[in-house]
């Protein structure tokens, strides 16, 4: 079904509706505009001085003396709009030297008059950002001293959790934060005794795109999914990517050149939500860096930035974030911090050589996340472009704590940029990284699961600009969070699943300035690191090793163990542990068995062995 309308300055005009798509051209002062009906057809300008040249549309033939250049600005083309959807510029790719650009125009409302209606009662976008192994203080407004300007802006109008959790490994983040559940509870990889927040929300009219890393059983296309750029595997090649990349789910080869993967999958988010907006859809986006993720391969110039930065050390570092975080007001002055534990050598201890190495570690650590907010203002100012940035609730989160895991001997000379270098993670600057907590990924200690967790969303958070929550929350709260957000139902019957009861509480509550009625228990379990959080308190099991007890109210870092001074609590909170492991999350056996008695060295064979025999680089214990 085609309008045809007349526009006040008597430009021929026409307005598509249903499922047409629709591309409309303009010079920005709005005084000549002209639409064209060009289901498939990209018109494409090229940028270049400051001012973007229109290219023509080969399908309507027009082209490029028929409409003025248009001025050019990063934040992109603004024309101003009634719906809050107006021109939207996206960068396709590099080409010729030039930038190539792609741009889609809504009509403003005033043209249409009686077919407003249509676009009017628009349901909020949703952006998840997830990414890997970034710790608990790697980003400006946690604490750090890596530039993220974009995620630090998000944070000032928006509002940050101070207790969010994160499952502290890759695949079961991924599956909470998609499912609802806990990760054994959901069928694991598989989620056969779920459903997936795409295969919601595609019902309630919403269009799904992902990119980046799945990691989970077969592709996001299979989940609900209707588009899909990334790699399926836990990891990949920065530069080099590596054969499981699929688009929308066929295979796709990586580039011999030119290719960077935290590029890549804000490229294709935006080409994505270039869709969604022809579709005239609501649109949820689940953006995976594989970012700060080993190896350790940031982009020269993001690399050469931090260079110096970390010859400080470990040590210093951990000061500095922990008295940032006090100025923040995410913690007291009076916190205790987790001392550095002593796998982890003091700073100055190290051999010359061996500083110098690590410095360059955290450089590459300190460039990836640079990067990661670089593209995340690619996304931003795309939403702002676009008109909607105040109507979409974007939401980042870290899978787990910084990873300790150090599983190869390196060539320590090397830099780190150099698509052949392929260094591991660094314990010691894991501690630092995790600030103010102690231990790492797959530990549910808080340096394990503790993520930092923006929430933006102009038009629909209550709270003061940049405040902060302390709320316990967890990834599982996101999908009815979600689901309430955009009035759509969790289905208690799905063809091919067994569906078990959702785990996660909805945080609109907070969001809209309250707080939640009721937090049921947190469990924590991945392999055999366990936890639970009830209230204030935590208790926690290193490798099945005896429970520990710490309140989290008045020791956040869970510096002091009190667990002689609780036996009753912790006998309850364990038997509670127990109760979910195997009721709700129908763990295996061997995840259920009692935890030791004895206490025994909390150690482990991967992290990284600082004194290595003489002759041989440091790698793993
Ligand atoms: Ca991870």
């Amino acid at each position: 079904m085609r309008k045809s309308v007349e526009s006040q300055n008597d430009m021929f005009c026409r307005f598509g509706i249903s499922n047409e798509r629709r591309t409309i051209f303009a010079d920005v002062d709005e005084t000549r505009m002209r639409t064209c009906f060009a289901p498939t057809i990209r018109h494409l300008i090229r940028v270049g001085d400051g001012v973007s040249r229109f290219l023509g549309c080969e399908k309507c033939g027009v082209g490029p003396g028929d409409v003025h250049p248009i001025p050019f600005s990063r934040m992109g083309l603004r024309a101003s709009c009634h719906l809050r959807r107006n021109l939207t510029l996206v960068s396709r790719k590099h080409e010729g030297g030039g930038v190539m650009m792609r741009y889609h125009i809504i009509l403003p409302f005033a043209l249409f008059g009686a077919f407003a209606p249509l676009c009017a009662a628009e349901k909020p976008n949703v952006v998840v950002v997830l990414t890997d192994d970034l710790g608990f203080s790697d980003l400006g407004c946690y604490g750090a001293e890596i530039e993220t300007p974009v995620l630090d802006r998000l944070a000032a109008n928006g509002l940050r959790f101070t207790q969010f959790y994160n499952t502290a490994k890759c695949h079961s983040s991924r599956v909470s934060l998609l499912t609802g559940r806990w990760c054994r509870q959901a069928g694991d990889e598989d989620m056969d005794r779920a459903v997936t927040l795409p295969e919601v929300l595609g019902p309630a009219g919403y269009f799904n795109a992902m990119t980046g890393k799945w990691h989970l059983s077969k592709e996001p296309t299979d989940f609900g999914f209707d588009r899909y750029f990334g790699h399926l595997s836990g990891a990949t090649h920065y530069f080099r990517g590596n054969d499981t990349f699929r688009l929308n789910g066929e295979p796709w080869e990586v580039p011999d050149s030119g290719f960077y993967t935290t590029i890549a999958k804000v490229d294709y988010a935006l080409d994505f939500l270039a869709e969604a907006r022809e579709e005239e859809k609501p649109w949820f986006l689940y953006i995976a860096f594989n970012a700060p993720h080993a190896p350790i391969q940031p982009l020269k110039e993001d690399y050469e930035k931090y260079k110096d930065h970390y010859k400080v050390g470990w040590d210093v570092i951990h000061e500095r974030r922990i008295a940032r975080q006090i100025e923040l007001g995410i913690f007291d002055e009076d916190v205790e911090t987790a001392p550095r534990l002593d796998h982890i050598p003091a700073w100055e201890d190290l051999a010359p050589e061996l500083r110098e190495w690590e410095s360059k570690r955290m450089a590459g650590y300190a460039g990836m996340i640079d990067r990661v907010d670089q593209e995340l203002g690619r996304l931003v100012a795309d939403l702002e472009a676009a008109g909607e940035l105040d109507n979409t609730l974007i939401m980042f989160f870290s899978d787990n704590g910084a990873c300790p895991y150090d599983r190869r001997n390196i060539k320590w000379e090397d830099e780190p940029y150099n698509p052949d270098t392929r260094w591991t993670d660094s314990t010691g600057w894991a501690w630092a990284r995790n600030t103010p907590y102690r231990f790492y990924k797959q530990n549910q200690f808080e340096g394990g699961v503790a993520t930092p967790a923006i929430f933006h969303w102009p038009d629909g958070i209550k709270t003061e600009p940049g405040a902060l929550d302390f709320t316990p929350t967890h990834l599982v709260d996101l999908f009815p969070t979600i689901l309430e957000m955009a009035g759509a139902e969790a289905p208690t019957e799905f063809p091919g699943r067994e569906l078990t009861p959702l785990a996660g509480v909805s945080l609109m509550p907070v969001l809209s300035g309250g707080s939640l009625e009721e937090r049921p228990p947190i469990h924590f379990l991945f392999n055999q690191d366990r936890g639970l959080r009830d209230g204030d308190w935590k208790i926690v099991s290193f490798q099945a090793g005896p429970w520990e007890l710490y309140n989290l109210e008045n020791d956040p870092a869970e510096a002091r163990n009190v667990v002689a001074e609780h036996p009753e609590r912790v006998e309850k909170m364990a038997a509670e542990w127990h109760r979910m492991t195997r009721d709700v999350l129908m763990a295996p056996e061997r995840e259920q068995r009692p935890v030791a008695t004895e206490d025994r060295p909390k150690i482990h064979s991967q992290w990284s062995d600082y004194d290595p025999e003489p002759g041989r680089h440091t790698g793993n214990r």
